[in-house]
């Protein structure tokens, strides 16, 4: 194996990371979008007490369109399960594109609680509501069909992605792009739906009387102040692959999880912490 200079080498297995809790969300479990793959690298690197999934786990709309379940899916299911059984607490709170499971909040299947909307409290004591958003999301609400094209294109879009970067590899254009970002970005900035979003989500928060929200839907990943309160969105694992982390004094951080070099493997790393209150 080739290493670059100054890199160290990662063949030897590190120890797991151990963290309080992880917050996963739009994992998109049966899409073909979903970055299974390197979703189990990160549930290996990482030993948490508490893993929350804040909706979009399974993704039943793109099921019903075409079955598409290769072994990877499996596994991440198998792994949760098997964390769960080993004294892991591992919540579900059900996002729109698992809604069927909302029938079912209050009950646990296996070893996973279904929650409806929960309060987590972490270990310097701050206390944040726990949503997947949907319902904050106008677009979502009230034109579910909208939506749903919505996510037929933007499927399209992550498939033209990877042929794209596909291409900027074998001729040797170095650095990330991608044009699902870029298009989220522009097009979605444009009409200023992610703001509207994070403002309606914190809005409804400091109502309650918390100190932030962590939640998912809008596949854009944030750790930041908004109005007095910490709003903290985990991105997902179709395009950005990041997850909300809270380390055991309680600090809340925001990881990728990302190939450093050619040569090196993919680690978790942290792009942001919560700001300071
Ligand atoms: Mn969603």
């Amino acid at each position: 194996m080739d290493t670059a200079p100054g890199q160290p080498l990662d063949s030897t297995p590190q120890a797991p990371r151990k963290v309080r809790s992880l917050f996963l969300s739009d994992i998109h479990l049966g899409s073909r979008a979903c970055r299974a793959e390197e979703l189990l690298e990160f549930l290996r690197e990482y030993e948490a007490s508490n893993i929350f999934l804040l909706g979009d786990i399974v993704d039943f709309w793109a099921m019903s369109r075409s079955l598409y379940w290769p072994p990877a899916h499996n596994t991440v299911v198998q792994k949760i399960l098997k964390k769960a059984r080993h004294h892991v607490r591992v919540y579900l709170i059900p996002g729109n594109h698992d809604e069927a499971l909302r029938d079912y909040v209050g009950s646990s299947f296996g070893d996973i609680a279904l929650l409806r909307d929960h309060v987590h409290t972490t270990a310097d004591g701050h206390r944040y509501a726990l949503l997947h958003g949907d319902e904050y999301d106008q677009v979502t609400h009230y034109h579910r069909w909208v939506s749903v094209l919505g996510d037929v294109s933007y499927t399209l879009l992550v498939h033209v992605n990877r042929l794209l970067s596909l291409v900027r590899r074998k001729f040797g254009v170095s650095g990330h792009w991608s044009l699902a970002d870029y298009a989220k970005r522009n097009v979605l900035r444009a009409v200023s739906f992610i703001s509207d979003f994070e403002t309606s989500v914190v809005h409804n928060v400091k109502k309650r009387g918390l100190d932030g929200v962590i939640c998912g839907h809008i596949h854009t990943p944030a750790i930041k102040r908004i109005d007095g309160l910490t709003y903290m969105n985990c991105g997902d694992w179709v395009d950005s692959c990041t997850a909300i982390v809270e380390h055991l004094d309680g600090r809340m951080e925001l990881v990728r999880w990302t190939q450093t070099s050619e040569t090196s493997a993919a680690h978790a790393v942290a792009i942001a912490e919560a700001p300071a209150a």
